[in-house]
């Protein structure tokens, strides 16, 4: 695109709207369409889902996917700054337990900045990430009261690896876990540089504050049920439904619209078809889980509800989204309480923020970086007045 080139054409009509449409800058690690959804570096998101997180790790921070020995090296790599450099076991349980696990998600990462942020951005973003799974693991372990006999971290394990090792779930099947959680990290790292989290964390990084400053702020931005908090909500939901009868389903969503409640898992401020997301974690629910009780509500609602939702004009698209799918994986795989569930979100999208950090801190505009975030905002019912 040229320098001059006209993107948009801004009237008042644009104001007070989320900044919906109104271009901001670029993105070198992914970029969403309206009808194929996203695509990290070029490549789209359905091609990746057989990669490993590491592998996709590389791919967002070096645009290039690993070859063999770079695969090896980005997990060489991950498993040397695994390791948490303080004591996180004895600040969570000073938390309080009935707190959002979102919240212990963001007071881990800011506490972790405490105790060391190098000031390097691509250094500390890799730190973090390296750091997630134990930290993941660590928070259901307190936060369920199973603090005895916690193995130690042992980081030359894959990131999942180490999330299930740390959390050290008897009765489950560990490989199918591994599967729904290695595929729901790449299909989450990143939904180009717009959506609220990752618009949230660079516009705090553009003050130079650190990037576990601005990666806990971006938990923060995570955590509320319109952006990623909506996996949970549309779990509740699907456990309310109850039933895959469709008429019955459609009930349903019928009375939650008549009451005002949104309906989970559906609509996008972006995409304008089936969420790819939502379209790979149906597949692999087919293959793993096709007669998971949660499973068959969430088929019925995915052909009852963009129905329902397609009488509504005001709708921009009534089809299923990312959320619809990943909670009834999650709770079929064993984790089984959804108020956990955003908290995997945050740890897939640590990965696509942490890149995004670095590129607008350390490549754009020829190495300086992105100025401080600072749009414009115009005064409404504020006369010039003087004190008398
Ligand atoms: N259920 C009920 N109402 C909806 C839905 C839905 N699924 N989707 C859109 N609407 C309403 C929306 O609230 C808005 O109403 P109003 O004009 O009264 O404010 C109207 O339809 C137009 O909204 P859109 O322009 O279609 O969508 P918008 O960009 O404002 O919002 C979402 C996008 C995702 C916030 C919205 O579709 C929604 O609330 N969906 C349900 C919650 C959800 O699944 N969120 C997860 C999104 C994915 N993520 O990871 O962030
Ligand atoms: C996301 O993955 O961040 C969501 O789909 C929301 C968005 O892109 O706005």
């Amino acid at each position: 695109m040229s320098d001059k080139e006209v993107l948009l054409e801004v009237t008042a009509d644009h104001l007070n709207t989320g900044l919906r449409g109104v271009p901001v800058g670029t993105c070198r690690t992914s970029f969403v369409t309206p009808t194929e959804g996203v695509h990290y570096c070029g490549y789209p998101i359905a091609e990746l889902t057989h990669f490993s997180p590491e592998d996709i790790v590389y791919l967002l921070f070096n645009k290039e996917l690993p070859n063999a020995q770079q695969s090896a090296e980005i997990r060489a790599d991950l498993a040397s700054r695994g390791e948490i450099p303080g004591d996180l076991e004895s600040v969570f349980r000073t938390l309080p337990k009935y707190g959002h696990p979102m919240d212990w998600l963001s007071v881990a990462i800011h506490t972790i900045g405490m105790w060391e942020t190098t000031g390097d951005w691509k250094e500390d973003a890799l730190n973090l990430i390296a750091r997630m799974p134990r930290i993941m693991g660590l928070m259901y372990r307190i936060r369920e009261g199973r603090e005895q006999d916690i193995p130690a971290d042992d980081t030359s394990l894959s990131m999942v690896e180490r999330f299930i090792s740390t959390l050290g779930l008897e009765d489950v099947d560990n490989e199918k876990m591994h599967r729904v959680i290695a595929t729901y990290l790449v299909l989450h790292m990143d939904h180009g540089g717009g959506n609220l989290s990752t618009f949230t964390g660079k516009a705090i990084a553009s003050s130079k504050a650190t990037v576990y400053s601005a990666i806990a702020g971006a938990m923060n931005a995570l955590s509320g049920p319109l952006h990623g908090r909506a996996n949970q909500s549309c779990l509740e939901f699907v456990l309310k439904v109850g039933t895959s009868d469709p008429e019955q389903v459609e009930h349903f969503v019928r009375g939650e619209l008549a009451a005002k409640r949104p309906i989970f898992g559906f609509g996008h401020a972006v995409l304008r078809t089936e969420d790819p997301r939502a379209t790979a974690q149906f597949a692999l629910g087919e293959e793993i889980c096709p007669d998971d009780e949660n499973f068959k509500i969430i088929r019925t609602l995915r052909e009852v509800a963009p129905r329902v939702l397609a009488e509504n004009p005001k709708i921009s698209n009534p089809n299923a989204n990312v959320d619809i799918a990943s909670g009834a994986l999650l709770h079929h795989v064993g984790l089984e309480d959804p108020t956990y569930y955003t908290t995997f979100f945050g740890w897939a999208r640590v990965i696509g923020i942490g890149a995004q950090i670095v590129d607008e801190r350390s490549v754009f505009r020829g190495g300086k970086g992105t100025p401080i975030y600072r749009p414009k905002y115009y005064a409404e019912q504020q006369t010039l007045r003087h004190i008398e």
